[in-house]
């Protein structure tokens, strides 16, 4: 029988990766698409399958994540195997100019999602998009045992996610894991986080577009992956004969200003002569450091992220050279094809150019 996975987020840089690997691994994938008056599937594109094909294996259905009844009714009418939540108003600093609507998407959509799984009465394993943000102040390195001290709009609906998916485990039975994934990067990041801004922002200085990229606190440390290898974490916790929380990253801390480093000298750039800091960047509270303890992950599910640090700046810093239509440094590429891992990454690419600088 093929199996059928339920994603939400399935557009966003997860959610894509997510699709690409459950169809590699001959699933049905059924995702929850946002209605919105221009595309917003671009990540998807490659995937997309004609609906009148019968042997696609790629649905895609309208819905939102504040819209109980559309979720309940799509979880019934699918009855998929397992249901992947990754939808989520997911930007810190965006949490903090719209803190009641991030609670009602990324907490209460939680809730909904969970809720509509048990009324629909399907018997399927629930992953929820828990982050390491919910550690906020607590010191590292972080692991499953560490308290949670969110330190924004965000991190506090994901820690009421949290636990309302550890209540919906242990009150009703049924097999709901965590995933607390550190951060994770890719060309397909979106373009305001910090990583994805710096490596456009180097592109677009290279071509002639920009000459500087304005930054916020340059102190703040990330535990910083490869996109691609964590939703393979997803998929292993789901796999599990029980259902459980497990801390997923690389255990090595860099600050933003490294990462600006390493990505500017990777084209030669001098980035002391193109970055500058400014005040609207930073946020009423940060999150310091943040380094993942994954002695669980690494035990029980036999994880183990291979992408260095170095090697993602220069994966993506060559997909966003490419996508400006220069020739990458060839490291990034390189590196992919070395470890086996074939993501033909290109750059998501916002064909307007209107997001910040
Ligand atoms: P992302 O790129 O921002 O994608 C978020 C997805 O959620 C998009 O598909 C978005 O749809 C969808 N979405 C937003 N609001 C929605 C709503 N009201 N109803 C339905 N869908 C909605 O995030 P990501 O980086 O892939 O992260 C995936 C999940 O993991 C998120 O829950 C995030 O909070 C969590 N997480 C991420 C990281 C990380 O480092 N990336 C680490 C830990 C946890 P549109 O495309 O239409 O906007
Ligand atoms: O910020 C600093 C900023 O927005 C990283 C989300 O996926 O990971 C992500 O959240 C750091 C912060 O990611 C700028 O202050 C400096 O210290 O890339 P970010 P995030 O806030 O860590 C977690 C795990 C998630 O769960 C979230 O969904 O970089 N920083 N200057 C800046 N950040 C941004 N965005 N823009 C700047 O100009």
């Amino acid at each position: 029988m093929t199996r059928k996975a339920f994603v939400t987020g399935i557009t966003g840089q997860d959610g894509s990766y997510l699709a690409e690997i459950l169809l590699s691994k001959g699933y049905e994938v059924h995702g929850l698409i946002r209605r919105a008056s221009t595309f917003n599937t671009c990540r998807i594109d490659h995937l997309y399958e004609d609906p009148h094909d019968p042997d696609r294996r790629l649905f895609l259905y309208h819905g939102d994540l504040t819209d109980s009844l559309q979720l309940t009714n799509l979880l019934y009418d699918v009855a998929p195997d397992e249901v992947y939540h990754l939808g989520a108003q997911s930007h810190v600093k965006v949490s903090f100019e719209m803190p009641e609507y991030t609670g009602n998407v990324t907490g209460l959509g939680a809730t909904r999602l969970l809720e509509a799984v048990k009324r629909s009465g399907i018997k399927a394993s629930f992953y929820q998009a828990s982050s390491s943000e919910m550690f906020g102040s607590s010191p590292p390195p972080q692991d499953e045992d560490t308290p949670l001290r969110p330190r924004s709009p965000y991190a506090a609906a994901k820690v009421y996610a949290f636990w309302m998916a550890v209540n919906y485990r242990e009150a009703y039975g049924l097999p709901v894991s965590n995933g607390i994934l550190f951060n994770h990067e890719s060309p397909r990041r979106g373009e305001t986080f910090v990583t994805r801004k710096i490596t456009r922002a180097i592109a677009h200085i290279v071509a002639g577009k920009q000459k500087y990229l304005y930054l916020g606190n340059l102190d703040a440390k990330r535990d910083w992956g490869y996109a691609p290898e964590y939703v393979e974490a997803m998929w292993l916790m789901l796999q599990q004969a029980q259902p459980d929380d497990y801390v997923i990253g690389t255990g090595e801390a860099h600050s933003v200003r490294e990462f600006v480093d390493e990505a500017f000298s990777y084209v030669g750039l001098d980035a002391r002569e193109h970055v500058k800091t400014d005040s609207r960047y930073f946020r009423p509270t940060e999150v310091q450091v943040l380094i993942a303890n994954t002695k669980k992950a690494r035990q029980r599910l036999g994880w183990e992220p291979k992408v260095t640090f170095g090697q993602l700046v220069r994966i993506m810093v060559d997909a966003d050279m490419e996508s400006q239509g220069l020739k990458p440094i060839g490291e990034g590429r390189a590196t992919l094809s070395r470890l086996g891992l074939n993501h033909a990454d290109r750059a998501l690419v916002n064909p307007t150019g209107g997001v910040e600088r």
